[in-house]
């Protein structure tokens, strides 16, 4: 399918409100909104594998497309895994039911680092490319779409731990064991996900979201070393390699969960991004205090407050949006959505954000 002529773009509020531009409404969307508290998805995924899924272009696109069907959200984002990265470098994920994600083969000294190959991007995460055309293309420019990646050091927490954890022991002792080792594979890991988001951006991704959802287990000292370099760094090499290329650069989101402060503040100011999202631990009004006119804030209702009467939800995203004010804001929730989240939540968050 052609990754050019897509369909003219009808609802650009995400956009506008990503580049700092006046809205008449606020752009919402939420984080894991093509997801297991949606019945169709529930259905879609008794007859289709996870990866399979995220590797067939038409599945992906339609799991894409179904939150689009039921609510008035402003974004879509592109079905996929950010564990799709450490696959392609070589090791084995798995998706387990009731678990999440496993790699059975984790890295456990530097030595492991061998088995790690540069994949040819385009080739081998190409799937994700053609799922982004073809999505691009069957939005009929409705709203538009967002590409998006694990950072390096949440990446490399589960290629050393092998899945999920409640600790990170693993991973955040490679830092004081092995510092060069550590910073030799957040490289690896960088220089994937540069080519994989360009690549995106060629296939028709209109924004880019960069997931550091394991920024809480860094104090300043450990986020200045092991996630700032290269999240800047995946700032700049994407947007020169874009000009190079004569293409045209896109918005760029940083979602540094769990960060301090002090590191969200330096990430604000430091590092290139025009949106940076923010949990639901972050006071909205210090926040703005902290980053300052020049980028956008993304978030930050907490994925549980979607558990009080839909009432509640629609006063409570008032509230958060009043705090925030019309400008340079994109409503979300503070971290992905939970599965068993009642549907009329999501309706009664949309419907709060979009009267204001
Ligand atoms: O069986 C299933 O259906 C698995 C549930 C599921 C889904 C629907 C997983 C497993 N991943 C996804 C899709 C997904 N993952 C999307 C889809 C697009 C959308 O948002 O609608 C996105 C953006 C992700 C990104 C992702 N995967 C992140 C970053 C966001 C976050 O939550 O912090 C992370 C950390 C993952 C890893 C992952 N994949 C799945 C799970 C359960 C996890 C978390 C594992 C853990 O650390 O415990």
């Amino acid at each position: 399918m052609s990754q050019q002529n897509f369909p003219v773009l009808k609802n650009d509020r995400f956009l506008k409100a990503a580049k700092g531009e006046e809205v008449d409404k606020i752009p919402i969307w939420i984080m894991r909104q093509a997801g297991r508290y949606l019945p169709e998805f529930r259905e879609f995924r008794t007859k289709h594998d996870f990866f399979t899924i995220c590797q067939t272009p038409e599945y992906a696109c339609e799991v894409t497309l179904q939150p689009l069907r039921r609510f008035d959200l402003d974004a879509s984002i592109i079905f996929s895994d950010i564990l799709v990265i450490p696959q392609a470098m070589g090791l084995v994920v798995e998706m387990k039911s009731g678990v999440g994600p496993v790699l059975p083969e984790p890295l456990k000294t530097p030595e492991d680092m061998s088995r790690l190959k540069m994949p040819n991007v385009e080739k081998e995460l190409g799937y994700v490319g053609e799922a982004i055309t073809l999505t691009r293309h069957k939005l009929e420019g409705k709203v538009p779409l967002i590409g998006f990646t694990g950072a390096p050091w949440t990446l490399m927490g589960y290629m050393i731990q092998g899945g999920g954890s409640s600790t990170m022991v693993q991973s955040r002792s490679w830092l004081y064991k092995y510092p060069e080792d550590s910073c030799k594979l957040l490289q690896k890991i960088t220089d994937v996900i540069v080519e994989y988001l360009v690549m995106q951006v060629k296939s028709g991704a209109q924004a880019l979201q960069i997931f550091e959802s394991h920024g809480n287990w860094l104090n300043d000292e450990l986020f200045d070393k092991y996630s700032f370099p290269y999240i800047k760094q995946i700032n700049e090499r994407v947007n020169s390699t874009l000009e190079e290329l004569n293409i045209q650069k896109v918005p760029m989101i940083v979602f540094p969960k769990g960060a301090t402060m002090n590191s969200l503040e330096k990430i604000a100011k430091n590092c290139g991004y025009e949106v940076i999202g923010i949990d639901w631990t972050v006071d909205p009004v210090e926040a703005r205090k902290r980053f300052g006119p020049n980028i956008t804030i993304q978030g930050n209702m907490d994925p549980c407050a979607l558990y009080a009467t839909a009432d509640e939800v629609e006063q409570r995203a008032l509230s958060i949006c009043n705090k925030f004010s019309k400008t340079r804001y994109i409503a979300n929730l503070g971290h992905g959505i939970n599965p068993d989240t009642p549907i009329t939540s999501v309706e009664a968050f949309i419907k709060g954000v979009h009267t204001l």
